[in-house]
């Protein structure tokens, strides 16, 4: 099924960097929650989450489309590059990275309020990302600060448990706000398994945790459009990817980051 993304979708995402799509992975969620279930049983490059004793489960791991062949189906067969195209104004669509996010029953950890560019060695205008719950969720949904993708400086990255710089030295990033403190306008719906919130690389986001009794199954897609670039950061990004060879200002090359078919 091709979800019709609205010319209103549209300008809400410019200026909102966050926007909620329904239903644009409705016909992939057996196929994602397969995925999920092969990829906790094989994690890859599995993230600490938690600290020692903190209550829960929140399995976190990212870039295994190569190896899990239904997260290629959905990400290849889905009307997701599409609806990026239409979203970030781009005549192509790059896969940048699949990501996982499960909060089982009972992880009261929220995750930090975070933009998840810095981390990446990709910038540009044109940048989306598709968070897409694979359970029915309202309390553990995305939230996102609406025009925060539009902020002048980016937001400092951060270790999600110690909570200390991502990046050693000194560098130039704002601090991390306080959203709900400082009053800002969050974005948050209540979602249905296969709905998707497409957000900015720059949008600030976060979530609550998890303390009903069903799973909170998440799977974010990352793609960039045509003025994506590789730029250098003061440290090893997340993902890594070792041994990628690109210059600053090329863009990420096509052998590891494919062109999607629209
Ligand atoms: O699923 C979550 O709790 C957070 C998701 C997130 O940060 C992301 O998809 O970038």
């Amino acid at each position: 099924m091709m979800v019709a993304i609205s010319d209103e979708t549209v300008r809400d995402y410019a200026a909102d960097g966050a926007v909620v799509i329904r239903g644009l992975f409705a016909d992939w969620v057996d196929e994602l929650r397969a995925g999920i279930e092969k990829n906790i049983a094989a994690p890859t490059q599995q993230m600490a989450t938690l600290k020692p004793g903190e209550a829960g489960r929140f399995f976190d791991d990212y870039c295994n489309w190569t190896r899990i062949p239904e997260f290629e189906r959905a990400i290849f067969g889905s009307g997701a590059a599409a609806a990026a195209a239409r979203l970030m104004g781009s005549q192509r669509v790059q896969l940048f990275h699949d990501h996982v996010l499960v909060k089982e029953p009972g992880t009261a950890k929220p995750t930090p309020w975070h933009t998840d560019g810095p981390y990446y060695f990709v910038e540009g205008r044109q940048t989306v990302s598709f968070w897409v719950p694979l359970d029915p969720v309202r309390e553990a949904s995305l939230r996102c600060v609406a025009g925060s993708h539009l902020w002048e400086k980016d937001v400092l990255p951060t270790r999600w448990v110690s909570q200390s710089d991502f990046y050693p030295g000194d560098h130039d990033y704002m601090p991390v706000p306080d959203p709900e403190a400082e009053g800002m306008r969050i974005l948050e719906w209540e979602m249905a398994p296969g709905d998707a919130v497409a957000f900015h690389y720059r949008t600030l986001h976060g979530a609550r945790g998890n303390t009903t009794t069903a799973r909170r199954r998440a799977f974010s897609l990352r793609l960039v459009g045509d003025d994506a670039r590789y730029v250098d950061r003061p440290g090893p990004t997340s993902p890594p990817f070792p041994g990628h060879g690109m210059q600053p200002g090329q863009p990420l090359r096509e052998d590891w980051f494919p062109v999607l078919p629209l």
